[in-house]
């Protein structure tokens, strides 16, 4: 399918394209069509890499593309929460603008419309061949899924020819794999279904049956036991289907690696996204006990094998030199979510957040700020950047970096930022936790008001809830201690003026997060 054809139908007012402009012209004379992976983790922390200067944990394997890259230190993810960053990131759109754009349960319709404007859509019609491996979580099918049918609309729907998939995450069922909307080994005698409302008659579940888990559960996550672990979700059947825990690493690996061998010959897009160190953390054997942390460490050196691997494959195939890799991350990092696995316990002197204020759920820094590494041996030079970058730009800098006038009204062009030849991003951009947004602007942020409790205390996260307004410079305090709301009125006035261009007056809304 042409790039026109598919912009044909596209619904809404963000896209702004015009098909044979000057414009267009001047970018197709300078594109080059790279190869571009993007690497994403789920829930790893600005603080959880060598790189990033942690110092208990050693992940070589990253260092080396963070090292040997453009490695950001003020790289956002659009938010601090999974499926709403997924969703910026492949959109080019605020996920704020989407009102469904929350963590969403496994029998979720799909989020982003078919009709819509996507980042693997975009690059198909520059001439790449496009494919996602790994965690989903942005919804399949209309609304009720026949799981032992095919399964549209999903990923084949919004722009990847290739896909395979898990639907949402690890601790939410369906706990199978999905290859280009088919459930993987399925036996059609043991039909899989899947309520997230009740369970099914006679189904063991974690709350009834803690003696059949292996894993214990925290908060949530005492529905369906699978493979020892209790899950959010109901299921039953789709025995011959159910992933191994333990193996989906490399599973996904081997996945992530025979689509670039077998799409050698032409430019390719590859959004690899890790199941790592979300929950439940099931590290292979080769790792266990490897960290000292316990399974949050040893599936975070996982992941880091799991990056050395792969660019093994690209070396291998003497594709190294003409691959954009990004490695960043969807959200930040979360200790206890769920489970009962030693993450807090043998943590020690690590910090996940590094010097970052809050987690995983929160407005504060650690919520949305991630790892955020763009790496082109050859063509990008090593350097650390303080541009301020987020993952909606990918959407037009890739554009712009392969010959496509394409833009949204939310993803800018920062493609130079993106190369390392310029040291400045945007001036401005918007963060979401779980539905309330705050303003980043130069060095400052402003965290409007909000009620609800400070803190989940399920997760023990500062979630940046405060009944004032939260005014933080993050040059001079990047740990955000120092709320200068009171003693900077006219900047806190401007901050006030730019979000309420957007959001229209702040409210001070009770905005009590309940995690379920
Ligand atoms: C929460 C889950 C948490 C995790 C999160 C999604 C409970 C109590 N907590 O609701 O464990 O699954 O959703 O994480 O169920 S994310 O990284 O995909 O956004
Ligand atoms: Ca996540």
């Amino acid at each position: 399918m042409g790039f026109k054809e598919i912009l044909v139908g596209v619904a809404g007012t963000a896209l702004f394209f015009s098909c044979g402009s000057a414009q267009e012209k001047a970018a197709e004379d300078t594109a080059t069509k790279p190869n571009i992976v993007i690497i994403y983790m789920d829930d790893l922390g600005y603080g959880d890499l060598s790189s990033y200067g942690a110092t208990e944990i050693s992940t070589p394997n990253i260092d080396k593309l963070a090292d040997g890259g453009v490695r950001f230190t003020n790289g956002y993810a659009t938010s601090a929460t999974c499926t709403p960053s997924r969703y910026g990131l492949l959109t080019g759109m605020y996920p704020w603008r989407n009102k469904d754009a929350k963590i969403l349960p496994g029998t979720a319709p799909l989020l982003i419309s078919t009709s819509q404007l996507t980042l693997p859509k975009m690059l198909r019609g520059q001439g790449y061949k496009t494919g996602v491996v790994g965690k989903w979580h942005l919804g399949l099918g209309s609304g009720s899924v026949d799981w032992n049918k095919h399964i549209s609309p999903g990923p084949n729907e919004i722009g990847f020819e290739y896909s395979y998939i898990m639907a949402a995450t690890q601790d939410r069922v369906p706990t199978v794999y999905i290859e280009n909307g088919n459930v993987v080994n399925l036996d059609p005698n043991d039909p899989i279904e899947v309520s997230y409302d009740e369970n099914f008659e006679g189904e063991p579940t974690g709350k009834d049956n803690p003696e059949m888990t292996t894993m214990k559960w925290h908060h949530g996550h005492n529905n369906s036991i699978v493979n020892g672990i209790p899950r959010i979700g109901f299921m039953k059947g789709g025995e011959s289907a159910k992933w191994k825990d333990e193996d989906m690493a490399d599973h996904f690996l081997e996945k992530a690696q025979s689509y670039v061998k077998s799409h050698k010959e032409v430019p390719f897009f590859l959004y690899y996204a890790f199941q790592q160190p979300h929950v439940p953390r099931t590290p292979h054997p080769r790792f266990v006990g490897k960290s000292g942390m316990g399974p949050r460490g040893d599936v975070i050196l996982e992941a880091d094998w799991m990056v050395g691997e792969f660019m093994k494959t690209l070396e291998e195939e003497g594709l190294v030199d003409n691959t954009l890799i990004i490695f960043t991350s969807d959200n930040g990092p979360v200790l206890n979510d769920g489970y009962y696995d030693d993450a807090v316990e043998k943590l020690g002197t690590h910090t996940p957040a590094g010097p970052l204020r809050g987690g995983k759920y929160s407005l504060f820094e650690a919520g949305t700020r991630v790892p955020f590494v763009v790496y082109w041996q050859g063509k990008v030079q090593p350097m650390v950047s303080d541009a301020l970058v987020c993952q909606v730009d990918f959407f037009s800098s890739l554009a712009s970096l392969t010959g496509s006038a394409a833009l949204t009204d939310d993803s800018q062009n920062l493609l130079p930022a993106f190369l390392g030849k310029e040291k400045t991003g945007r001036t401005e951009l918007v963060l979401e936790a779980t539905g309330r947004t705050a303003l980043r602007k130069g060095e400052w942020i402003m965290i409007p008001p909000y009620r609800g409790a400070a803190k989940i205390e399920s997760v023990n996260i500062e979630i940046g809830n405060d009944p004032n307004y939260q005014l933080y410079n993050l040059t001079n305090d990047i740990g955000q201690t120092d709320n200068l709301a009171e003693s900077n009125p006219e900047k806190l006035e401007e901050m006030i003026m730019d979000y309420t261009a957007i959001f229209g007056e702040p409210e001070s809304k009770v905005e009590e997060v309940v995690l379920k």
